[in-house]
């Protein structure tokens, strides 16, 4: 059975930071009612569009699992059925923008009213404060909570990166939340309201930044590469380019065909434990007892020799050599893939991580399955819903209307 049988979340969320949340609920078993404005639906429906008069990839992959219903909730009749929604679910997740909610009528007093028990879970761009009325996307998310400040190269401007963690990481963070808060209803009987706001989601995953920002008081930051090569620490946490970021010195160094390949590369760690088995894999033996190389603290300053002469050796395999000789030696690297290798990899296709889906607009299409196994309540992934797909179902089954009131419902414009 799956995990979250029973749980009927009505989900008002859009874009990515929401959607990725409530389809995580849908993975594990919730019954997912995604409420969409008549005629449009979810922008991302027609953001990045590749195939015409289709669902986006930017929404298919975002809204598996989920059942779409069609309302505009600031029509008086629409208003009505949402309401009747609110009574049944067990969650309502938005993410619109501060003050959507309240200005539909349907702020957290009066979800509380219509249903004591219900969790009321938002993602905001900005907990509160001097910015709490903020419209936030992804690459603010990033700027304002410290990651782009702390990504790149020092002697280059602050960079964002690929990894959604403004967006996906909030909907994972939020996603928590609401689970949580679902365990505690269990003894309260009571719902409650879930915050997750982007900025603080991106400083939870740059904690290891906000220590390294402490940890100046005490003198350089030895890991860095800088501090080898002599340049002096600022008064703030400097972007480590592609340092490892704990005690473990890493970089990422070219393999065999770079020149024409622009992901030839590997990931490599000298971690202190593999020394010994580095210095034989790349030809290095005397490093091994040579007090100048032996011990960390004496490489700290001598990493660009090091991995230096580690590239040397790299730039003669390609990156999954250097996998396959380095795993069995205990040294921590890896492949850097491309997007396209991710997609043909076999073993992210077995393992559900990466799916093929059918749609009916689209035909086959590539998407990431749950990233989350529970062993009993595995997640099977289903497409994401054409716009309005299950008005009739949901306001029949799941609300009770007869045939006379739908009609009633239809006529006034509430959801078409
Ligand atoms: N029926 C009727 N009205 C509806 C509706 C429906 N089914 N669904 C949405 N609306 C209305 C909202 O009520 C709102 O109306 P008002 O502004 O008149 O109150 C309006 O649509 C637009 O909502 P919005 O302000 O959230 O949308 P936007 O495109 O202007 O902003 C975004 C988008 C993402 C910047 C904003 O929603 C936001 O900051 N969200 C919080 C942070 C967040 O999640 N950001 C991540 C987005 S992914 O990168």
């Amino acid at each position: 059975m799956e995990a979250l049988k029973g749980i009927k979340v009505l989900d008002f969320t859009h874009v990515q930071s929401g959607p990725t949340c409530t389809q995580l609920l849908a993975w594990f078993g919730a019954d997912v009612i995604k409420v969409e404005r008549p005629g449009s639906g979810d922008p991302t429906r027609s953001q990045l569009m590749d195939v015409p008069n289709a669902d986006s990839l930017y929404f298919t992959m975002l809204n598996h699992n989920k059942r779409s219903l069609t309302l505009n909730t600031k029509n008086e009749t629409g208003k009505q059925v949402l309401e009747q929604l609110i009574k049944k679910c067990d969650v309502l997740v938005e993410n619109f923008a501060p003050g959507a909610m309240e200005r539909m009528g349907f702020g957290w007093e009066q979800i509380q009213q219509i249903n004591p028990s219900m969790i009321m879970a938002s993602v905001k761009g900005f907990g509160p404060g001097p910015y709490e009325d903020c419209k936030v996307y992804e690459n603010v998310a990033q700027c304002a909570g410290g990651a782009a400040s702390t990504t790149g190269f020092i002697d280059g401007p602050p960079t964002v990166t690929g990894a959604q963690i403004g967006d996906s990481g909030t909907g994972l963070h939020l996603a928590l939340g609401i689970v949580t808060a679902l365990f505690q209803r269990q003894s309260t009987g009571k719902g409650q309201r879930v915050l997750a706001a982007m900025q603080d989601s991106v400083i939870n995953l740059c904690r290891v930044k906000l220590r390294d920002q402490q940890r100046l008081a005490a003198g350089p930051l030895e890991e860095y590469s800088q501090h080898g090569e002599g340049i002096k620490f600022g008064e703030t946490t400097p972007r480590a380019g592609n340092d490892s970021g704990g005690g473990q010195p890493g970089r990422i160094l070219k393999c065999k065909g770079w020149e024409n390949d622009p992901n030839a590369y590997t990931y490599f760690i000298t971690q202190a434990a593999a020394w010994p088995n580095i210095c034989s894999a790349i030809g290095k033996a005397s490093w091994v007892d040579d007090p100048e190389y032996a011990t960390p603290k004496a490489r700290l300053t001598k990493l660009n020799e090091v991995f230096g002469a580690i590239e040397d050796w790299t730039m003669t395999k390609t990156k999954f050599e250097v996998m396959q000789i380095c795993n069995p030696l205990d040294i921590p690297v890896g492949p850097i893939l491309s997007m396209k290798e991710i997609a043909e990899e076999k073993s992210l296709r077995e393992t559900g991580t990466i799916v093929e889906v059918e749609h009916p607009e689209r035909g086959t299409y590539l998407t990431v399955g749950c990233p989350v196994k529970l062993s009993a309540s595995p997640a099977q992934v289903v497409r994401s819903p054409l716009l309005g797909e299950h008005n009739e179902e949901i306001l029949k089954s799941l609300l009770g209307y007869e045939d006379s009131e739908l009609e009633d419902i239809l006529n006034s414009g509430a959801i078409s």
